[in-house]
């Protein structure tokens, strides 16, 4: 697939970029997994270590000697940030001139990489998000909630960065360099993703628009007793986020729409009670 696009003479390495919390039973073979996939240019993967304490920290030395030819940087924490933190640190440490973000469980395929990549090899992007709900990829099916949940989420960034992802929450995000130089990452959980989305979203130091593109992903996702850690806290977390990041007209215009509904809401519902006490129901 790549040998048959155009190639940026630029692009000569990716960056896997590794936020790792409490990852001991996954983290190997995702590694192993990175290190495997052929991207057609030089990779480094860069590690970090949001203070685990379930043993992860023991394996760091395996896995640097495991892949002792491969470019494996491993960056600690000495306390629990998170992963927004934990991305901080990673791109400061990436040397690419491509970074993508993978969760250290087993739920996102590096096999995706040649999709991810493509769009910004050829020209066309300079951001790339993978979606885990277009395409044809194999995904594990799981909780109905969380993916309604998930579509809320990416319906309200939406509205607010005048964006049309499908999966604003989604682990595959991957970006030039030159975007990640001109945005920071200001929160530390997982509210980093819609405060990059948003971020993403506004015009560059030269005025223009980043051109963002998404491509289909596979997805294996894993439930609480397999180490699922995410909870409503951090979807309430979230819509705080977009709520704070989006653009200003956008925010008036939602704030202004929903204000209007509530009250077509209440009209709606005070001649309700109104007919129901005249007896007409
Ligand atoms: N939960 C959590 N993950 C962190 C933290 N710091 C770094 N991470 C890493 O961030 C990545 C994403 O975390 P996950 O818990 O898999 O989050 P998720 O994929 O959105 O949600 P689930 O896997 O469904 O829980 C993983 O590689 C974690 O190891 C942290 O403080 N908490
Ligand atoms: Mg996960």
């Amino acid at each position: 697939m790549l040998d048959s696009i155009q190639v940026r003479s630029d692009v000569k390495k990716l960056s896997v970029v590794i936020p790792v919390y409490n990852e001991r039973t996954t983290l190997e073979e995702i590694v192993r997994r990175v290190v495997r996939q052929d991207v057609g240019m030089q990779k480094e993967v860069v590690l970090v270590d949001d203070c685990s304490t379930d043993g992860t920290r023991d394996l760091y030395d395996r896995i640097r000697a495991e892949h002792a030819a491969s470019n494996i940087l491993v960056c600690y924490h000495d306390r629990n940030e998170g992963k927004g933190a934990a991305l901080r640190t990673g791109f400061a440490r990436a040397t690419g001139d491509i970074i993508v973000i993978q969760d250290a469980d087993l739920e996102y395929d590096p096999k995706d990489y040649a999709a991810l990549l493509a769009p910004i090899r050829s020209d066309k992007a300079d951001v790339v998000y993978g979606s885990r709900f277009v395409g044809g990829g194999e995904h594990r099916v799981l909780y109905f909630w969380h993916m309604i949940g998930n579509r809320v989420l990416t319906l309200l960034s939406n509205m607010l960065t005048n964006l049309n992802l499908t999966d604003m929450e989604t682990c595959y995000k991957v970006f030039r360099r030159e975007v990640l130089e001109e945005i920071t990452i200001t929160c530390n959980r997982f509210n980093f993703e819609p405060e990059i989305t948003a971020k993403i979203a506004r015009p560059n130091r030269h005025g223009r628009y980043w051109r963002i593109y998404e491509v289909g992903i596979s997805y294996a996702g894993r439930d609480y007793s397999e180490g699922k850690k995410i909870t409503w806290k951090d979807g309430v977390s979230a819509i705080w986020t977009i709520a704070r990041f989006g653009r200003p007209r956008e925010l008036l215009f939602v704030t202004v729409l929903g204000a209007f509904g509530l009250l077509v809401t209440l009209a709606a519902a005070s001649w309700l009670v109104r007919l129901v006490r005249f007896g007409v129901f």
